[in-house]
């Protein structure tokens, strides 16, 4: 195309296809269109909660419908979408080979069938069951098949990734593979093995049971197969920030990465790690034994260990790109790093993941400890620890990056750019605010998931507990907070997309060199022995959880709907969908 007053992209930057280019625009703005509505229902949470409305639902979209559709779009959606989407971009820059056009179309059209599959359900009240949709709560079958079908459409790019890895390797068996790359396929290898439970969760258990086909479930089993994917799907979340952490914030922050092998042992645990550790979430189901919940919270101190692996090199890369920009003092690095530099502006957004995760992080090592979990389980301490990892560094990672992808790959420049800086650390006052009031809300008793509105947080109600006043009070500040940070950022970022292009646009991705860039060993610069350890320790966790499950699964239990303490009945094929 010919372009006479724009501006050419610099050498290192790559041209892609437009068929890779469309692919990235939609799998960035469909996601973040309906974070829109997410958003608003965090926003709606929190009003619930503090007691400022005493109903049950508002604009006619019930409290649960509304909390389903905020951790499915926030949680699910936006997630997988990304990580495709970074996935692809970072595959294509690093070997300068695109995956197959139609692999990645086809697994677009499937999540995208899949999103508008399960978003049908939770909009028309068919679908109030949570993110976590365990049993016996019952959607809709077409919930259960739109969130099967996106999985595995987030699952599809994989192989043809897989495929320009291996054709790299062969060509380049010396040379290290790019950090970046390890990033991504460990993720996408966690995420290939976790989904294959919760995939016969769906099919096996959930959909005949919503069905009507089978008339009960066996609700342990079906949970412990969620787990399973659930702690893995956290790290899901996670590894495409660690990858930015690790290839691009030292590059940005203007140094370099501390220590390369560092950053590969930390890929390889998350992969040896990630899986195995479902059963944290089950410390308090009675029908899983003690060892095995043992042994999964040893496990789950295990998975901490990359984390602090990370903390300590990107201090120390951090110190490193201080000390460069003229730093004298021990700590008078933190001072010198460009914190409102609206040219590096995914800088902020990544350094004030990292600071929400070091909170984050803490809650979760509280929330592994068997004893410790028995006074926080199912209270508000939960999302409180939740939004200082995934509202933290995995969601302002996303946002960033997508605003950083869009902008380079159509050749647009961002709107607002001194607004658009200062949006992240909004979002972190926000947030540890809101995070303040949940977490001591859960200490002193608060549950999760309630609309506390409705009876605890009502005076008129006999139940009305004055403690959590506060509490609820503080998350409130923080939402409203969050919301606004979150509206500036839709603000800038579709300004962006509605603005005049002004170079070619290429894509083009922050690298950071290695300060210790070790030699190649080849332990960390190869899959197999990883995942075979990876299987050794997933069936050791694994098989005997299972075995439990199975037999002792207390009574089956028939569907329910949310607004209903007594089950959908008679259960039968034709009456269960006209309750
Ligand atoms: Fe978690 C529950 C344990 C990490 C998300 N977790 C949840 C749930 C979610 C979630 C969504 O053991 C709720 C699920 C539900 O709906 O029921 N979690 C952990 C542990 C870790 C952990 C041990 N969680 C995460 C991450 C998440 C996430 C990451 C999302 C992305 N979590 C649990 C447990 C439960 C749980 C139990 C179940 C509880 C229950 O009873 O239900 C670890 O991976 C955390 C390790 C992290 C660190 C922090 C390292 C710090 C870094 C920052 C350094 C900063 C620097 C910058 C260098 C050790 C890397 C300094 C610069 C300046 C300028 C200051």
């Amino acid at each position: 195309m010919n372009l006479p007053n724009i501006k050419r992209p610099k050498n290192k930057t790559m041209q892609i296809s437009r068929s890779l280019k469309r692919l990235i625009y939609w799998e960035l703005g469909i996601p973040l269109t309906l974070l829109t509505i997410g958003i608003y229902h965090g926003l709606m949470q929190t009003i619930y909660r503090a007691g400022v409305i005493h109903q049950s639902s508002f604009a006619h979209l019930d409290y649960y419908q509304g909390l389903t559709l905020h951790g499915v779009i926030n949680a699910i959606v936006l997630t997988s979408f990304f990580a495709v989407a970074f996935g692809h971009a970072t595959i294509a820059f690093y070997f300068k080979r695109e995956p197959h056009k139609w692999v990645a179309w086809l697994s677009f059209w499937l999540m995208t069938v899949g999103t508008l599959m399960a978003a049908w359900a939770m909009l028309s009240g068919k679908a109030s069951v949570l993110y976590t949709f365990y049993p016996p709560l019952k959607a809709h079958p077409l919930f259960y098949l739109g969130a099967a079908l996106l999985i595995v459409g987030s699952w599809v790019p994989l192989f043809s990734w897989a495929n320009i890895y291996v054709k790299w390797k062969k060509e380049n068996p010396l040379v290290k593979t790019p950090l970046a790359v390890v990033g991504t396929l460990v993720n996408f290898t966690i995420w290939f093995i976790c989904t294959l439970a919760v995939a016969y969760e769906v099919l096996v258990l959930l959909l005949p049971w919503a069905m009507g086909w089978t008339p009960t479930i066996n609700v342990t089993l079906a949970r412990t197969l969620f787990w399973f994917f659930g702690h893995a799907l956290v790290y899901f979340w996670l590894l495409p920030a660690y990858t930015m952490y690790y290839t691009m914030l030292p590059k940005l922050a203007g140094g370099k990465l501390f220590s390369d092998l560092a950053g590969r042992v930390t890929l390889f645990l998350f992969l040896l790690f990630s899986v195995p550790v479902g059963v944290h979430h089950q410390f308090s189901d009675p029908s899983i034994p003690r060892g095995i919940k043992m042994f999964q919270g040893l496990l789950t101190f295990g998975v901490a260990i990359p984390s602090f692996i990370t903390a300590f090199t990107l201090a120390a890369s951090l110190e490193y790109a201080g000390k460069k920009r003229g730093s004298k003092s021990l700590l008078g690095f933190f001072k010198k790093l460009p914190y409102l530099d609206s040219n590096k502006y995914l800088f902020a957004y990544l350094i004030c993941g990292l600071i929400l995760f070091i909170f984050g992080g803490l809650t979760g090592i509280v929330n592994a400890s068997g004893q410790l979990n028995a006074v926080v389980h199912n209270t508000a301490w939960l999302p409180g620890h939740f939004h200082m990892t995934v509202a933290g560094p995995v969601f302002l990672s996303i946002i960033g990056m997508s605003l950083y992808l869009y902008s380079g790959i159509a050749g647009k420049k961002i709107f607002l750019p001194r607004i658009n800086v200062i949006i992240p650390y909004l979002w972190v006052i926000g947030i540890l605010i809101f995070s303040t009031g949940l977490s001591w809300g859960g200490l002193i008793g608060e549950p999760r998931r309630t609309n506390l509105g409705m009876t605890y947080l009502n005076p008129k109600n006999e139940l009305f507990t004055p403690e959590w006043v506060p509490t609820t009070m503080l998350a409130l500040c923080g939402g409203i907070i969050m919301t606004f940070a979150a509206l500036l950022f839709f603000i800038v970022f579709f300004g962006t997309m509605f603005s005049k292009k002004t170079e070619v646009g290429a894509l083009d991705l922050p690298v950071s060199e290695a300060l210790h860039d070790e030699k190649r060993i080849p332990l960390f610069d190869t899959f197999k022995p990883w995942l075979i350890i990876m299987g050794i320790i997933i069936l050791l966790a694994y098989v005997p959880a299972f075995y439990s499950a199975s037999k002792n699964p207390g009574p089956g239990a028939p569907p329910f709907t949310p607004e209903n303490p007594v089950p959908i009945q008679p259960v039968t094929k034709s009456n269960i969908y006209n309750q």
